[in-house]
């Protein structure tokens, strides 16, 4: 990408992303690796909707892939259609959906009671059946149900007290309580809290000491890391940036070096973005680099929301009283 923040390269990236959809059906070559394939989708899509171009793939052949991956057994989705449920998949489905305006085709009130059942007495939750405690789970717990309207159906409080207890000294959050901080993380701590209303349980303090811990996350390259003394990449744009902007510390990064950083790992032949310039662009790293650039505000992309993950103006659908 050029040094203009005006230049990307929206009709290679769109053909890239178009590219991988056509693999997918005909090589069975995939978004990404075959468990994760649900997440690929929604990857994929969500770039297509950062550039305004949702539409260029076909919408019913998607939905029906979609919903093969749903098991109506336990109102939940899995990774792809021979696999077993996980809370990561319900949020890729339920975004998928979202984005289509096509929630009706699931059991909202079955999705959010089968989520509910995975909170634990502390409030923190399992992925799966299987009881594997993350924070991530959490964040996709509290995503869902938000975008399913029912919130009421789990115990909030207890979820933001958890996380609350996953917050560290340097100020960065874990997987769980006491586990060191790391960038992916914070995002979905804080997406959490700000989903459940509950920034203002940080103290302020607290508040500014994560907001310096993930400005440090920037290196003189101008990318991002995850945690000190790791290297850059693409990917913490969204992790790192959408955290800041729930903060309101957005503008304590140097825009203009990320930008052209997140420049360098574009593919300007081939389309797509690479997790660092010189690899190789993938879709997970084609989405975040794109979604980063969108909250250092690219007129070239629509705006993505920090905690929802999905396009304005999909958030202010599923949000607004009428609905
Ligand atoms: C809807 C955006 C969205 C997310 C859903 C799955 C999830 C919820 C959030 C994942 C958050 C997370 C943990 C992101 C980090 C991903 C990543 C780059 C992990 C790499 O970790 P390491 O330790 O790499 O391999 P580092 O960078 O620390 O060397
Ligand atoms: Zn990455």
């Amino acid at each position: 990408m050029a040094s203009s923040r005006e230049q990307l390269r929206i009709d290679k990236h769109v053909a890239y992303i178009v590219g991988l959809e056509k693999k997918t059906k005909t090589t069975d070559a995939l978004y990404f690796t075959d468990h994760k394939r649900l997440s690929g989708v929604y990857w994929a899509l969500s770039s297509l909707a950062l550039m305004r171009k949702l539409h260029v793939l076909p919408q019913d052949t998607i939905l029906d892939y979609v919903l093969s991956c749903y098991h109506s057994d336990v109102a939940a989705f899995s990774g792809n259609t021979d696999q077993d449920p996980h809370l990561l998949y319900t949020l890729s489905g339920v975004q998928i959906l979202a984005m289509y305006d096509k929630l009706h085709l699931i059991d909202a009130d079955r999705v959010v009671a089968n989520i509910a059942a995975l909170q634990r007495p502390d409030g923190s939750f399992a992925g799966d059946k299987w009881g594997e405690i993350d924070t991530r789970f959490t964040y996709c717990a509290l995503l869902c149900a938000a975008i399913l309207r029912r919130s009421h159906l789990l115990d909030v409080p207890a979820a933001v007290r958890y996380v609350l207890r996953c917050q560290n000294f340097d100020g960065g959050f874990g997987c769980i309580a006491g586990a060191e901080s790391h960038a992916g993380q914070v995002f979905c701590c804080v997406g959490s809290l700000y989903l459940a209303d509950a920034m203002d349980e940080m103290t302020r303090e607290d508040r500014e000491r994560l907001a310096l811990w993930l400005c440090e996350r920037q290196l003189p390259c101008g990318g991002l890391n995850g945690r000190p003394d790791k290297l850059e990449d693409v990917c913490y744009s969204w992790w790192v940036l959408s955290s800041l902007k729930m903060l309101g510390h957005v503008d304590w990064i140097d825009a203009d070096k990320l930008i052209a950083f997140i420049g360098r790992s574009e593919d300007d032949v081939d389309g797509g973005f690479a997790d660092r310039p010189g690899d190789m662009s993938d879709v997970f790293h084609t989405f975040f680099a794109l979604a980063g650039l969108s909250l250092l505000g690219n007129k070239q992309l629509a705006d993505i929301h920090p905690a929802y993950a999905l396009t304005t103006d999909v958030v202010q659908r599923v949000t607004e009283p009428s609905a």
